[in-house]
């Protein structure tokens, strides 16, 4: 309790709360200190729940003007909005046919490509042809729509700042005049910056995200086969990060894009950072621990770790696992708040003491 100065009575005093409250003033001593108060909490959501619910979404709305987009958000259970407190993760669907009419906004948004093929998002003019495991980025204020051209459902998993940019106050949105906005190209930023190390020399690359948007599966899996022959890390193991190659840094300001594989039988040692990540299981099957609950997981799962959590990977089978993330890494490194800190105990394991059950 607060220290009395014995300089005024206890109804002087309480007069102060009273004044100082009115005022709009709040006494620090009385409140709550600087102390950690996290609402995110680790979490799963299963494909097999998840999936047949984002296809019935096809029978219920389309999009369009009015809509905007047909997603199902993963709402962290500790939030009222958002999947962490950064990050907003979601399912998208769009059927053959349709149209995601074109909009921008100054969240940034990612989108890894699940499941079906013919579908592609315009970028700034540009086409992406969207096939499973592909990344395409739309990053802040940049013009998109998604088109499905094909004849199959695509689903993908949509990465986006929103609740970042909410808490910033720094929310733009507009709508393309036309559904459609004009193609300038087809594939133009992978033929101009997808080589990674070779790039078009009178091209000004000074801008604020990376200019190849969109990654293919086939060379992201080779490059995750090729280090996997050669190293690892203790607590992630075979970790990738999708670079922007103009700064060999992360794709986009705020967001960074992770693949990494788990390779058979492998067990990560336990660490915790200051930045949040949404994992989906791309291929495979294991379990991760965070904050001493074993979380199983199968192929097309999705997992929250939140900031600060004790966090480690394992897959038990002889199969590889592979798992994609969001992560807000930049945001944190940028403002120098990162921070990282090794499990010391028991071999870098944390102890066990409850199972998901979801
Ligand atoms: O596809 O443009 O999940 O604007 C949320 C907002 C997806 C999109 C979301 C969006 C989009
Ligand atoms: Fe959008």
């Amino acid at each position: 309790m607060t220290q009395l100065l014995g300089r005024v009575s206890p109804e002087e005093e309480q007069q102060f709360y009273e004044n100082t409250e009115s005022a709009g003033l709040r006494a620090s001593w009385m409140g709550r200190r600087l102390e950690r108060k996290p609402q995110v909490e680790p979490f799963a959501w299963r494909w097999e729940q998840a999936r047949p619910l984002i296809l019935r979404s096809g029978d219920i709305v389309t999009p369009d003007r009015d809509v905007e987009r047909r997603v199902l958000t993963l709402k962290n259970p500790g939030l009222d909005y958002g999947t962490t407190h950064t990050m907003v993760s979601a399912l998208q669907l769009l059927l053959p046919g349709e149209n995601a009419p074109a909009h921008r906004h100054t969240p940034t948004a990612i989108r890894w490509v699940l499941q079906g093929t013919g579908a592609y998002t315009t970028v700034e003019g540009d086409k992406c042809y969207m096939e499973p495991g592909d990344l395409v980025l739309t990053p802040s204020w940049t013009w998109h729509d998604h088109n499905n051209e094909g004849n199959e459902p695509m689903i993908w998993l949509d990465g986006l700042d929103v609740p970042l940019v909410n808490t910033l106050d720094a929310t733009f949105f507009e709508q393309y005049p036309e559904d459609q906005q004009p193609i300038v190209g087809v594939g133009e930023s992978a033929r101009k910056y997808a080589s990674g190390t070779l790039r078009p020399a009178w091209e000004d690359t000074n801008i604020p995200y990376s200019p190849l948007w969109h990654y293919k599966w086939e060379q992201t899996h080779a490059a995750l086969r090729n280090l996997a022959q050669t190293d690892s890390s203790p607590f992630d193991d075979v970790a990738m990060e999708f670079s922007d190659p103009a700064t060999g840094g992360p794709v986009l300001r705020t967001l960074a894009c992770w693949i990494q594989m788990i390779r058979p039988n492998v067990n990560t040692r336990a660490h915790r950072h200051t930045s949040s990540a949404v994992y989906q299981v791309f291929k495979g099957q294991g379990h991760s621990v965070i904050n001493g609950q074993r979380f199983d997981w199968d192929e097309g799962d999705f997992l929250v770790v939140p900031s600060w959590a004790w966090h480690e990977h394992a897959n038990d089978t002889d199969d590889e696992a592979i798992l994609f993330s969001i992560q807000d890494i930049p945001v944190m490194k940028s403002l120098s708040l990162y921070r990282e800190e090794p499990y010391t105990e028991n071999a870098g394991h944390q102890p066990i003491t409850s199972v998901f059950e979801g």
